[in-house]
């Protein structure tokens, strides 16, 4: 840091370290804005906006697909990257199959509220956990990993 100005200090030395203390206090002012390139979200390991903005929805939802018994099915990957794959689930009412296939080594815990609470429970690396759900009420259920949940690991499960 510039040491403070001494009563010895020339006019022009004086003006100099304060313009130094100005460009400081414009790279403070610059630092703490720039907090807000990471929007809503707060960053990659905030807990994130309990609304997401509109970019962060738009991953294409996939369609779940019914079986000769009704049962509408679908797998989703969870990673060591901490994603889902399809991060978006759409499905008709009723009755839904979801199987969760870890396809890497970091365990996972998928929660789904519909609105009772449920989820898969704990997942190992290379595991596969099935979750079977009636839903009747459209609407957009989000399906956050209890270990992951704050660094963003979560899909959305969309009834319509
Ligand atoms: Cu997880």
């Amino acid at each position: 840091m510039t040491p403070p100005p001494r009563p010895t200090t020339s006019p022009l030395l004086r003006t100099l370290s304060q313009l130094l203390a100005l460009t400081g206090a414009l790279a403070s002012t610059f630092a703490v804005s720039g907090c807000a390139l990471w929007g809503l979200e707060g960053g990659p390991d905030a807990e994130g906006a309990a609304t997401p903005p509109a970019a962060a929805t738009a991953a294409p939802a996939v369609q779940a697909v019914q079986g000769s018994d009704g049962v509408q099915r679908i797998e989703i990957t969870v990673d060591d990257e901490l994603r889902l794959t399809p991060q978006v689930v759409a499905a008709r009412p009723g009755r839904i199959e979801l199987t969760f296939r870890n396809v890497g080594l970091t365990p996972h815990d998928i929660a789904l509220r519909i609105p009772a609470a449920t989820g898969t429970g704990n997942i190992n690396g290379s595991a596969t956990d099935t979750l079977t759900v009636e839903i009747t009420q459209p609407g957009t259920y989000p399906m956050p990993c209890l270990y992951h949940g704050t660094s963003g690991m979560r899909g959305t499960l969309q009834i319509r």
